[in-house]
């Protein structure tokens, strides 16, 4: 079965245990879940993964590159949390790879907050952008992925 790569950045694993008036109260966990859902319900499966370092991120991209390139691999969805506003690094891995699909999510809508959360890095090499739906973003982000030929 082909797979979607669905990656959150720094902090995300914290999801659901505060700041549930910016974030929601469901846990990393649930959005897992319902990305499986998703995914399954079109006959693809998930590969979950978070962390809080930048370098792990950007080694996945990689991964993740090598395997769109086989044919394994649909596309990414990312929340890349925090490192959205500050990493050029994480910008050049996504350009990079070449032609990987990535979908950047975020849970909140960060053009009604900060103004620093309204620079992103990352979408300039994304294929599209949710913000501000909450955790479905991440399932509507998996059907935008999947709906591209
Ligand atoms: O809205 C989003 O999804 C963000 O990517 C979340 C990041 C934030 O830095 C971005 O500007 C927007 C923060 C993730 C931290 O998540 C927590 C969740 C619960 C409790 C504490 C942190």
């Amino acid at each position: 079965m082909k797979k979607i790569l669905v990656m959150n950045g720094p902090n995300l694993n914290l999801l659901g245990t505060r700041e549930p008036e910016k974030y929601g109260d469901k846990t990393l966990a649930d959005v897992e879940a319902l990305c499986s859902e998703m995914a399954n319900k079109h006959h693809y499966a998930v590969d979950f993964f978070q962390s809080n370092h930048e370098g792990e991120l950007i080694e996945k991209i990689h991964e993740a590159g090598k395997l769109f390139k086989a044919g394994e691999l649909k596309g990414v969805v990312f929340n890349p949390g925090a490192y959205t506003h500050t990493s050029i690094a994480l910008h050049d891995a996504i350009a990079g790879v070449g032609g990987l699909p990535v979908i950047e999510v975020h849970i909140s809508n960060v053009y009604a907050r900060e103004a620093f959360r309204h620079q992103s890095y990352v979408s300039p090499v994304a294929v599209g952008v949710l913000a501000g739906f909450g955790i479905s973003g991440y399932g509507m982000a998996i059907e935008a992925l999947i709906s591209r030929p």
